[in-house]
């Protein structure tokens, strides 16, 4: 029997929700042109579409939005912000951004400026989608290297989320001077929110400093991957997250940070040196025309002081023992189910592998975005694909990538949903399995250029 590990909190406030018929589901995902994003949140019982600003905030954190500083210009809150970051990964210099994304846009482009070779390349465990989206925008290539052992979602293995260290050699030495950068991202979302090990790190760290290469770190679920380094790695079972924090975070030279998961906060991102004032500088100097002057970075000043307390708050044992294993509670529910899943299961998200639990469509017809259209039809569970449908065509070919991976993925928003909500996302996707074989794949009605999961309209075959 899978455990359960109560809330390390109290509610003192309630959102109601409301489940709906069968028959609202059937018409409100035809309206949303069979495309989980395209419907009303309103018409969502349980949304797992992600974590990425979904979670609930603290009574601290809304305290402080009470001391927002909202100052053009050197806001406290700024200050505050830039002092945690300091103090939690001891960068020197910090930039707000709205949010990850937004790091990503000013940032890349400069690395792209200061690679000496002619056709810039990025290399990480695996880009998220708008990681890869901004390398190439910035006129790069993104390349991944992560470990084949990701791949057999059947098997468990502790580190499902790093480097393949063989390639990335291979890579490096074939690319010389091309490589622009290396992307550790922590921890990896697209492999099931894995893990990456300190072991890991360190040798991508090295390999790259050895090259003269930036090692920049996306961080958006840097505690999670800290809480997982020591429930995994003997060396550091009785090490403190901020200490492994703070190790990690030694082997980078800046991060990115979508600051809307392991921060806590609904909106915020970072862009973060640990010493290179001149990229600091010249990043600063995008920030100002793309997402506001340098201190605030299209954040209000009471954001900052959220985000200040999250990041904070995200270090805590019990909250992070607790949210790893409300993930984990689902995983072995399914698992128990007959469901098929990444295993283990990752920090924020059980990830359903659609290849094996619909073998019958095939990937251009999106097996795992079909089986998350079945799953809110059953319930009005709102899940996410991870899969063909996400990764797109090649830019250059206009072909469809072979993706590596068909992933439903079940992301748990912090600190939002009950361990009884758990149980009833899986008693809704066990039912699912029994009618696998009549769940039928999807085709395209619109399909957009860039990002096309978000706004493509599709209609079963
Ligand atoms: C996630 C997201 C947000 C998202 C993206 C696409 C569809 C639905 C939701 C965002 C990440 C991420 C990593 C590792 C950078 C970003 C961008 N993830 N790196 O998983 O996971 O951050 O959204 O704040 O711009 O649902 P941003």
């Amino acid at each position: 029997m899978a455990r359960r590990i109560p809330e390390p909190f109290r509610i003192k406030m309630v959102e109601t929700i409301r489940q709906t018929t069968a028959e609202d589901r059937r018409q409100a995902l035809q309206q949303a042109g069979w495309n989980p994003f395209l419907l009303k949140a309103e018409d969502v019982y349980i949304d797992l579409l992600t974590d990425s600003g979904t979670g609930a905030m603290s009574d601290r954190q809304w305290a402080g939005l009470m001391m927002g500083d909202e100052a053009y210009a050197g806001s406290r809150n700024f200050h505050h912000l830039a002092d945690t970051v300091r103090e939690v990964f001891g960068y020197a210099h910090t930039i707000p951004t709205h949010q990850g994304r937004g790091a990503e846009q000013i940032l890349f482009p400069e690395l792209v400026k200061r690679c000496r070779g002619q056709r810039p390349v990025f290399l990480s465990n695996y880009h998220f989608d708008t990681t890869k989206a901004h390398v190439e925008l910035a006129g790069a290539r993104a390349v991944n290297a992560l470990t084949p052992q990701a791949l057999d979602t059947g098997t468990a293995y502790d580190w499902k989320g790093d480097f393949d260290l063989p390639r990335l050699r291979e890579i490096v030495a074939a690319e010389g001077d091309n490589v622009a950068a290396v992307i550790i991202t922590i921890t990896c979302n697209s492999a099931g929110g894995q893990p990456v090990s300190m072991g890991n790190i360190r040798a991508v760290s090295e390999l790259a400093r050895a090259h003269g290469i930036p090692v920049v770190i996306d961080a958006a679920r840097f505690a999670e991957n800290a809480w997982f380094i020591r429930q995994r790695d003997p060396a550091y079972a009785g090490a403190s997250i901020v200490s492994i924090v703070r190790e990690m975070f030694d082997c980078g030279d800046m991060f990115t940070m979508s600051a809307k998961k392991d921060g806590l906060v609904n909106i915020g991102g970072l862009c973060c040196f640990k010493d290179d004032e001149a990229l600091f500088r010249a990043v600063q100097v995008n920030c100002v025309p793309m997402e506001g002057f340098v201190t605030y970075g299209g954040l209000a000043g009471r954001d900052m002081e959220a985000l200040a307390i999250g990041l904070k708050e995200g270090l805590d044992d019990a909250f992070l023992s607790y949210r790893i294993g409300q993930v984990a509670y689902l995983g072995e529910r399914l698992c128990e189910g007959g469901v098929p899943i990444q295993t283990p299961t990752g920090g924020h998200a059980v990830f359903v592998d659609a290849r094996l639990l619909l073998p019958h469509i095939p990937a251009e017809q999106f097996p795992a975005h079909a089986l998350a259209c079945e799953l809110y039809l059953e319930g009005g569970v709102r899940a996410v694909e991870i899969g063909s449908l996400l990764l797109g065509r090649n830019p250059q070919t206009g072909k469809q990538e072979p993706s590596p991976f068909e992933l439903m993925r079940l992301t748990i928003p912090r600190r939002v949903y009950t361990n009884d909500h758990m149980d009833y996302i899986a008693d809704c996707l066990i039912e699912v399995k029994k009618r696998a074989g009549a769940v039928r794949g999807l085709t395209f009605e619109y399909e957009p250029p860039i990002l096309r999961h978000f706004m493509a309209r599709l209609r079963p075959v």
